[in-house]
């Protein structure tokens, strides 16, 4: 019972949010790094401003981020003594092509990760990596319009293969897009796509999406040709829509909801457009333009296993009176007047956790893996840099309960853990350092000062006993 004995716990982070050093080792410029903080930001994510070059005035935090490019080593020397069995990461695109379309990689990036690879190897931690984490090269953004453009799916494909014949035997398991329903939410950090004023948003969205879905297909099956010891993952921002009341309106309008994420892993994990969206985008007159040798692609390489990132559930109501929002992953939610929040308004449901395992498993059965899970909470450092996060441990340990819950009582398959920013890194929501999700606290706030320094918080110590008792000791 419990967990699999080879059960993958560790954290997860992303490039852009804690790698900094955007200019170093020949890296170019990407969509992420032009994502300043303040008002501006949530226009710019959405597609609905452009900014595509640093502009005076701004702050933008990626640039320097915790500096994980320099600090590498003294992170993940940490991370090993926490017991991480595995460690998510993603690959900045543009330290590797940094304009995104060059037909030879830059050395200096590749050398980069094989570092970090082998440092990781060498405490026995397997990297799990992300392929894009919200990141498109800026050159790719002008000169072809991101991901609506079909020759993304070249440039994409040129990145994959180098990635996995350079890092074969090095890396095993990977995701090719994190979080791939957003481009619904954040077109510009999911697909690189800044609209017209004149353009069928909608439509942009789903050709671009199109475009993901075949990369991703593709990578699956050069992943597996190059190595077939290869493990290749989706990656979904989870997270169940309730129906406010048992209205059958509100149940429907919920279900509606949820097809809009389950869409991406329909086609990754069954090999088709379903039903429902083929009718969807009928009604909506959206044509996506695909061929047939797409659909092959797509039926013949779905992925190994889903992966998902879990932070709370939603709730959906077809009453306009009921319409009390709370804010949510980037996108917000009607209140749920059952649950707590979070200081952002992120509605905590750990129980919600295993009924999105459940309802994941049962759609695909295939294993499931969790890559984000967690607390963005503001931190009190005591003059030490220690912090005593309790709120984080309740958090985590709720949800670890439940997560075990979905194993131990509902025999769904799990194959691993990883909390979110497990060192304290960038939002991806609001771009501040306020929000911090880690076992580890850097000392670096929302104006980019400060020491780096890195100190343990009291959920160092709560993790390693949950890693080194499989989790039994919570
Ligand atoms: C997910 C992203 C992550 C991460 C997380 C927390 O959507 O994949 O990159 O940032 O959400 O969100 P935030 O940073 O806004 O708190």
């Amino acid at each position: 019972m419990g967990f699999r004995k080879d059960f993958l716990w560790g954290g997860a982070t992303a490039a852009n949010q804690c790698e900094g050093g955007y200019n170093a080792g020949g890296r170019g410029l990407a969509n992420v790094d032009v994502v300043p903080v303040g008002e501006d930001r949530f226009p710019i994510i959405t597609g609905q401003k452009k900014m595509l070059d640093f502009e005076p005035g701004y702050f933008y935090p990626a640039k320097e981020a915790i500096d994980m490019y320099h600090h590498y080593k003294e992170d993940i020397k940490l991370f090993a003594e926490m017991g991480f069995k595995t460690y998510r990461l993603s690959i900045a695109w543009t330290r590797i092509f940094p304009n995104g379309d060059e037909a030879e990689p830059n050395e200096q990036g590749l050398a980069f990760y094989e570092d970090l690879f082998k440092t990781c190897k060498s405490y026995g931690i397997e990297p799990l990596v992300t392929i894009t984490h919200f990141d498109c090269p800026i050159h790719l953004i002008k000169e072809y319009g991101g991901w609506r453009n079909r020759k993304m799916i070249d440039f994409y494909e040129n990145l994959v293969r180098t990635l996995f014949t350079r890092y074969q035997g090095l890396v095993k398991y990977w995701l090719t897009f994190n979080e791939i329903n957003m481009i619904l939410h954040a077109p510009f950090m999911g697909a690189g796509l800044v609209f017209e004023e004149d353009e069928d948003e909608t439509q942009v969205k789903y050709q671009a999406s199109h475009h993901e879905l075949v990369a991703s297909a593709l990578a699956t099956k050069i992943a597996h040709e190059i190595d077939p010891e290869n493990q290749v993952g989706c990656m979904l921002a989870a997270g169940l829509n309730y129906p406010y009341s048992c209205k059958p309106e509100d149940v429907f309008a919920a279900q509606e909801k949820d097809r809009e994420n389950y869409f991406f892993i329909d086609v990754q994990s069954r090999g088709a457009y379903p039903n429902y969206a083929l009718k969807q985008l009928e009604r909506e007159g959206v044509k996506i333009e695909m061929t047939e040798e797409d659909l092959a692609l797509l039926k013949a390489h779905t992925v190994d296993f889903i992966s998902f990132s879990y932070y709370a559930s939603r709730v959906v109501t077809t009453d306009p009176k009921l319409n009390e929002q709370t804010e949510g992953n980037i996108f917000a939610s009607v209140k749920n007047p059952y649950l707590e929040a979070s200081e952002w308004g992120w509605q905590i449901d750990p129980l919600g956790l295993r009924t999105t395992m459940n309802a994941l498993y049962d759609r695909y059965q295939k294993p499931l893996f969790i890559v984000e899970n967690g607390l963005g909470a503001v931190d009190t450092p005591d003059g030490e840099g220690y912090v005593e996060d309790d709120y984080r441990i309740d958090y985590l340990r709720e949800h670890i309960k439940a997560m075990k819950d979905a194993v131990e009582l509902d025999g769904v398959d799990l194959l691993g853990y990883t909390s979110w920013g497990c060192i304290d890194l960038v939002s991806a929501g609001t771009g501040e350092m306020k929000k911090r999700y880690g076992f580890i606290y850097v000392d670096r706030d929302n104006e980019g000062k400060g020491t780096l320094k890195r100190t343990k918080k009291k959920s160092f110590d709560w993790y390693k006993q949950v890693i080194a008792s499989n989790g039994e000791n919570l």
